[in-house]
């Protein structure tokens, strides 16, 4: 039988509700879990302040991960360690305790109900292309990373 062929995924992860350093890290070590034996490469974490939402400042990061899932799978597979965090979906961009963004999967171009990829958003959002162009340069031109130049973020310390 033949194996099914991984596929590089990259993952935005946001925080801004809770302990948002240890959810990070914590959905960091349960992708590096599901990435099996392929590995996980994540980005430094970064801080800014809530772009189009309210509440406290967030901590984003991405990781790139190599997974046998199908698309589909992977986005359940996210939804799941978001809930296992605690998220709340009260209203839409709500300050949350764990938010996990699947970017890219592999060159794939997905529009279906459930899920848009590439992600819809994240050529307007320092907050994934900053750290997303740190972990691979290749995927973030030089001109989408100087069109979000004006929006403030800074490596957390
Ligand atoms: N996520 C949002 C809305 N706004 N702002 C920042 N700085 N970081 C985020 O992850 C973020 C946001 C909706 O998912
Ligand atoms: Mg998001
Ligand atoms: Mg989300």
């Amino acid at each position: 039988m033949s194996e099914r062929a991984v596929v590089t995924a990259y993952i935005a992860l946001g925080a801004n509700l809770g302990d948002r350093h240890a959810a990070l890290q914590q959905a960091l070590q349960a992708l590096r879990a599901m990435a099996g034996s392929g590995a996980l490469r994540s980005s430094r974490l970064y801080r800014s302040a809530p772009v189009d939402a309210g509440g406290p400042d967030y901590l984003n990061a991405v990781a790139q991960l190599t997974t046998p899932l199908t698309a589909p799978d992977l986005l359940r597979a996210l939804q799941a360690l978001e809930n296992a965090a605690g998220r709340q979906r009260p209203y839409r961009n709500a300050p949350r305790t764990l938010d996990l963004d699947l970017l890219l999967y592999g060159d794939a171009r997905i529009d279906s109900a459930q899920l848009t990829v590439p992600h819809p958003r994240m050529w307007e959002r320092a907050f994934v292309l900053v750290p997303l162009a740190e972990l691979a340069p290749h995927c973030v031109p030089e001109a989408a990373l100087a069109a979000v130049a004006a929006q403030a973020i800074a490596l957390a310390s």
